[in-house]
This record gives C-alpha cells, sequence and structure tokens, in this order.
C-alpha cells in the first residue's frame, strides 16, 4: 500500500496527481489524512468486490476513471455509453454481481440508459453511475452544462434510483445501489453523482466509517415446504408434463440441480433462448425441436425463471392449444421465479413457487427424495410422441444443413458455426438479428450453462458488440458473435474497443445486404432505396482491419469454416464478413406474424 503526504484541510483534491493511492484486490487505503468523494466511491466499489468499469470519459467522471484505473480497477472505455451498458449489464448477468457502466452527464447519461432500462427489462443487475451537473441550476433551469435532472428521468426504467449529495453519504449510496441491482429479482439501478461531490473532502477517518460493504446482497429466499409439496403433487399426476427453463435459471447458477431435476424427474424441457446449455441443448429430455408440439399438448407445465410473456405467447391462445388468439388452453401452470408479483400475470398459476431458483430447485429434489417409492416417469406416451416429432425435426434440419447453395444461405453458414461451437464448447456465443438471430437459435447447439448471450426481452439490436467486450473480458473465454448485418451496424464501431483491448472476440457478420433480406426494391422507381436495403456488397470486414484486426471475406462454407478456425487458433480479434443470399431471409424471421399488417383483419 502507498503511502499518501497528508493535505490541508480546506483543498479539494481534483487532479489524478494528487489522489491517494488503494492498492489493488480490495483493500482500501487506511492511511491518508483526508479524502475526496473521488477516493469514496472508488473505496466503495472495491470494498463490494467492484473490479471492472465499463464507461466512457468526460465531463465530470473523467478524472474518475483515470483514478479508478490507478486504484487497479479494470476499466473499459468504450466508443458509445450505450454498448458500455449493455457490457455492464450482460457482465452482471454472467456474475450475479452488479456489472457498472459509468457514464457523463444528460447526453452520456441519455445514452446509457437504453441499456439500464434493457436490464431492467431483462432481469440483470447493473448500475448505471452518472456525473451530473450543478443541482441548484439544474433545479432552476438556468441552463447549465449538460443540464438535465437524470434522477426524475431513470426512475421509471430502473428498479431503484438514488443521487448522492454529500461525501460522507457515498459508502450508503453504492451499498443501496448494490444491494437492489442484485437481490430479488435483479435489475437496473441508477446512481447520480453531481459533479461537486467528487472534489468534496472528508476527513480520512470519518470516510471510512461511512463506507459499507454489504452482507449477504443477494439473500437467499427459501420456499415454504407447503408450496413446494403443491407444485410436485401437480408435477407427480401430471399426463405429459413439461419443463420451461428461462434465464432466470441460467441467472441462478444452480445448474447441477436443475439437471437433477429434469433428470430425476425424466421430464422433456425446452429451454428459453438464453437458457440453451443449461443442460446441453443435445441432451435426450431437450423438447427443442418439439416445440410446438408440446406447448399445446402438455397438461402441467413448470416454468422455471422465465416469464409467460410475448416470447411465450403469453401462455395462452393457439401456440397453447387454445381455440382463439386470447383462449387458455388448459394447461396447469406451476412457476418457480423470485418475484411473487410475477404469478397471474398472464394466466392463473396453479401453483406460484416463490423464492431463489438454487433454493426452490435444491428443495425440490430435496422433498422428491425424502418421498417412498420412486419418482413416476412420464407417460412413454408423451415421450414417444415427442422422440417421433423430435427426430422428424432433426432429420429435416440435418437435410437442409447438409446443402450448399451458391451464394451461402443462413443453413450453409450456421452449419459451419455449430461444428465450430461443438468443438468449442467453451466459446460464449452472442446472437442478434431477425433471421440471424432465429436460424442460430435453432441450429446452432449449447453444450454449457449461460455461453449464449442474445437480445432478451426486448428484440433489441444493437448488444452485440458491448455483450461480447464483456464477455470477453468477465470470462477470458472465446467469443463469437453471429449477427445480422443491421443489427451489428448498431455497435459496429466497438470493433476498434475489441482491438484496443485485444480480445478474442470472432464477429461474423451473415451479411445479406439489408434488414431482414436484401433485395428490396423503391416501389415507386424514385432515387433512394428501400428503408430496408444496404449498400451491396459492404465490405464490413474492412473496419476491423482498420484497428489492425483480422478481417475476412467469406463466400462459402469452406471459407467461413478457415476463418473462424484460425480466429480461435489466433484469438485475434477477427471479423468474418459471411455473403449470404439477400433473398435467403422473411420479414422479421421467426415472429413475422407480429407485424402490424400481419394481423389486419380482412
Ligand atoms: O416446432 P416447429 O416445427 O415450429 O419448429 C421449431 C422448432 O421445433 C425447430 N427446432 C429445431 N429443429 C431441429 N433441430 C433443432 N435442434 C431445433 N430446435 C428448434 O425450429 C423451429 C423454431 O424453433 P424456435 O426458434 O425454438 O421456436 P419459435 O417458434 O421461433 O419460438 C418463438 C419465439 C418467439 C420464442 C422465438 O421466435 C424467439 O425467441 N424469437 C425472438 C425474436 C426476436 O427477438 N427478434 C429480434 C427482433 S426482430 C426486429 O424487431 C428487428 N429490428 C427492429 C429493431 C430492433 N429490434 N431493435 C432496435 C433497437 N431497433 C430496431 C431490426 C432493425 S430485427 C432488425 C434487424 C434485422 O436485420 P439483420 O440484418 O440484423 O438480420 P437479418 O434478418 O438476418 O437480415
Ligand atoms: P426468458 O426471457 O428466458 O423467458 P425472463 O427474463 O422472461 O426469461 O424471466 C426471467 C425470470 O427469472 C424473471 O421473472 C425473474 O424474476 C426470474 N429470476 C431471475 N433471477 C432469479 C433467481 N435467482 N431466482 C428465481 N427467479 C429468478
Ligand atoms: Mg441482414
Amino acid at each position: 500500500m502507498l503511502e499518501v503526504a497528508p493535505k490541508s484541510a480546506a483543498k479539494p483534491t481534483s487532479t489524478a496527481e494528487e489522489t491517494p493511492k488503494i492498492a489493488s484486490g480490495g483493500e482500501i487505503n487506511t492511511q491518508a489524512q483526508e479524502n475526496d468523494g473521488f477516493q469514496l466511491v472508488i473505496d466503495a466499489l472495491k470494498l463490494n468486490g467492484i473490479d471492472t468499469i465499463f464507461g466512457l470519459p468526460g465531463i465530470p467522471i473523467t478524472d474518475l476513471t483515470r483514478k479508478l484505473q490507478r486504484a487497479g480497477l479494470r476499466v473499459i472505455s468504450f466508443r458509445h455509453e450505450q454498448n458500455a451498458g449493455y457490457a455492464a449489464s450482460i457482465a452482471g448477468f454472467m456474475t450475479q454481481k452488479p456489472g457498472i457502466c459509468l457514464t457523463v452527464s444528460a447526453p452520456g447519461f441519455l445514452n446509457g440508459l437504453t441499456a439500464l432500462a434493457n436490464a431492467t427489462t431483462n432481469c440483470f443487475p447493473m448500475i448505471l453511475i452518472s456525473g451530473s451537473s450543478e443541482r441548484e441550476i439544474v433545479d432552476l433551469q438556468q441552463g447549465d452544462y449538460e443540464e438535465m435532472d437524470q434522477l426524475a428521468i431513470a426512475k421509471p426504467l430502473a428498479k431503484a434510483a438514488f443521487r448522492v449529495l454529500h461525501a460522507e453519504d457515498i459508502g450508503v449510496g453504492v451499498a443501496r445501489a448494490i444491494r437492489a441491482a442484485v437481490s430479488g429479482r435483479p435489475g437496473g439501478v441508477y446512481l447520480d453523482l453531481p459533479a461537486k461531490l467528487f472534489p468534496q473532502a472528508i476527513d480520512a477517518e470519518v470516510g471510512r466509517k461511512s463506507l459499507i460493504k454489504v452482507v449477504d446482497p443477494a439473500p437467499r429466499q427459501i420456499p415454504a415446504p407447503d408450496v413446494v409439496q403443491r407444485a410436485l403433487d401437480l408435477l407427480r399426476h401430471a399426463k405429459r408434463p413439461l419443463i420451461i427453463l428461462g434465464k432466470g435459471a441460467a441467472y441462478a447458477q444452480a445448474d447441477a440441480d436443475i439437471r437433477a431435476l429434469v433428470e430425476k424427474t425424466g421430464i422433456p424441457y425446452l429451454p428459453m433462448a438464453m437458457a440453451k446449455g443449461l443442460l446441453p441443448d443435445t441432451h435426450e429430455q431437450s423438447a427443442s425441436a418439439a416445440r410446438s408440439y408440446v406447448l399445446p399438448e402438455a397438461d402441467v407445465v413448470m416454468v422455471i425463471g422465465a416469464r409467460l410473456n410475448w416470447l411465450l405467447s403469453h401462455g395462452k391462445g393457439k401456440t397453447w392449444g387454445g381455440n382463439s388468439a386470447k383462449q387458455w388452453g388448459g394447461q396447469k401452470f406451476i412457476q418457480v421465479d423470485i418475484s411473487p408479483q410475477e404469478a397471474d400475470s398472464n394466466v392463473r398459476i396453479d401453483a406460484p413457487v416463490v423464492g431463489d431458483i438454487g433454493s426452490c430447485v435444491s428443495a425440490m429434489l430435496g422433498a422428491i427424495n425424502a418421498t417412498a417409492g420412486p419418482w413416476p416417469a412420464p407417460s412413454a406416451e408423451w415421450l414417444d410422441a415427442i422422440a417421433e416429432r423430435k427426430t422428424k425435426n432433426v432429420a429435416k434440419m440435418a437435410e437442409t444443413l447438409a446443402k450448399n447453395p451458391t451464394p451461402m444461405n443462413y443453413h450453409s453458414a450456421l452449419n459451419v458455426v455449430r461444428d465450430i461451437v461443438k468443438a468449442n464448447p467453451d466459446a460464449i456465443l452472442v446472437n442478434e438479428g431477425a433471421n440471424a438471430l432465429d436460424f442460430t437459435r435453432s441450429i446452432v447447439d449449447m453444450y454449457k450453462p449461460r455461453k449464449r448471450l442474445d437480445v432478451g426481452t426486448w428484440g433489441v439490436m444493437g448488444i452485440g458488440m458491448g455483450f461480447s467486450v464483456a464477455a470477453a473480458v468477465v470470462s477470458g473465454e472465446q467469443v463469437i458473435a453471429i449477427e445480422g448485418d443491421s443489427a451489428f451496424g448498431f455497435s459496429g464501431m466497438e470493433c476498434e474497443t475489441i482491438c484496443r483491448y485485444n480480445l478474442p472476440v470472432c464477429v461474423v457478420i451473415l451479411n445479406n445486404n439489408g434488414v431482414y433480406r436484401g433485395d428490396e426494391v423503391n416501389p415507386t422507381g424514385g432515387r433512394d432505396p428501400s428503408p430496408l436495403v444496404f449498400v451491396k456488397g459492404a465490405r464490413y470486414e474492412k473496419l476491423m482491419e482498420a484497428f489492425g484486426g483480422v478481417g475476412v471475406l467469406a463466400m462459402t462454407p469452406a471459407e467461413l469454416r478457415n476463418a473462424m478456425e484460425e480466429a480461435i487458433r489466433s484469438r485475434a480479434p477477427t471479423l468474418i464478413n459471411a455473403v449470404i443470399d439477400e433473398k435467403a431471409g422473411t420479414e422479421s424471421g421467426r415472429i413475422t406474424s407480429l407485424n402490424p399488417s400481419a394481423k389486419k383483419k380482412p
């Protein structure tokens, strides 16, 4: 630990050179006589095990980024705050620690806010820390530099929002933000730190005592035994049971118990997109390839860490065997979730099991093991019917994947990605686009938990490079980003960030020259292109080359395979521009029916 000369009480410490240093690894400086807001923010974060910050510097947080780095934290600096925000949010999902995004005031804050709202929507723990302008001027609306009432704007989009005005409250502010982000249902938290806070001087001892190391930030929430029994009774007597695993189940890191529960009961399961790999997609109980059969046919469905939102057709309607769009299909539902309010949000939940998934699943296993006699296996009729559908769909898929058309299509390109992921099961797959998303989800099998990161609850474009950077930084593993060409455009400039930090990220753009397809024309014959198409034959690979990475143009599956294998061997930042048939996609991928014109009544 470095010694620091004492400073005079009145003088604010505002430059990087004057700042007392603290050792890395969570220790804080106990030698300094005086401290300031900068240092207390750093100490409070370190004390709580925060070791990485995603952000973008500028007034009033430039010095904070420098000082964070000097204090031993990893500061990953982006080209746009939205990408830093997405990075923070997915780091939170992967680690169960809140991911931190640090931005400047008003415009920087707003750029980060989309990611904060997305984190809240997806139940990812994240804290957006933004510097802000002078309160007195903001509140009188006198036109300060980057004036904005950020706290008020963040509140409706965050799980919680706090502002700290005095240095002695920094410890409480950081502690509250951490607890709010990770306890109960995780979410996005906003922490407003006005510029004036940072140079505020405070007696070192007073400052140290004001810090809080959060004890048990995400306490276990254990379900009551009768609730567990109710759920198991329902499941035990089901004729056609089904388990749905969502990204909450992946987040919970209860992988072994979840697998044990699925295997012990023998119940077929369906993983939501980001729960793929929680059990290997090749598991014989996976019903992914029979999705449209099992949803309407199941009689009891246990949903673990997933919401019955649009991605599950709200638990009713034709997908679930109802006669009309809103009609209930007759299933009974068990829902395992940390949020008690989630039950009955769309359909009746016959057995809500409220608690953290680790505790709930272990309680279920305990109760099953304590019951005399073996668990009744699902009927052979049910399992055979699923197996039949699966075999048919898998064979159909295999036939399509075996084709080698010119130009490539989604299938022939993704057949390569499927092999590469199989050979590299620890690699993390980031995925966005429409067709590029939906085909990847059904073609590329995942083998390990939390290896598939995608557009989530909102189907948001733009997560690609932010997620890739965070995944590489947090895990050290190879990242493979499968991107639609439109999707990539939302965060493509972060290729520079990937190169700057020399991250093992291999971006594959499935380039069909447009949004959904590249063959649309302006029906008026006017000079402007269709709103859905891009420059034809764009050379995206040159973007990575511009920053010292590797760029490859791949016209065939063989070229794509070689380039991906080399990227993984070298771990060099790589962008592969995989040119595919511009006519291969469909409007909005698998969700064409959500377009208003598709819903138009005759
Ligand atoms: O059972 P059936 O027979 O039905 O078959 C299913 C499975 O059984 C089968 N299957 C398998 N068969 C064999 N083997 C295996 N292993 C197997 N696994 C599955 O395959 C089918 C399908 O299975 P799936 O996928 O499980 O089932 P299904 O029915 O599709 O599931 C339903 C859903 C709803 C759960 C699923 O579709 C889903 O998760 N969808 C997510 C959709 C989504 O989020 N899309 C992204 C948003 S689209 C749109 O909004 C876009 N925008 C607008 C925009 C956005 N989003 N954001 C912002 C900030 N601004 C604007 C834009 C701009 S997309 C987009 C860009 C698009 O262009 P790009 O160039 O990027 O991309 P391209 O389209 O490639 O050009
Ligand atoms: P998916 O998109 O995969 O269907 P959702 O995001 O809709 O998943 O749902 C995730 C659910 O998981 C949320 O309802 C959330 O409350 C719940 N959840 C998140 N973490 C936990 C946890 N540790 N224990 C229990 N439930 C959790
Ligand atoms: Mg496209």
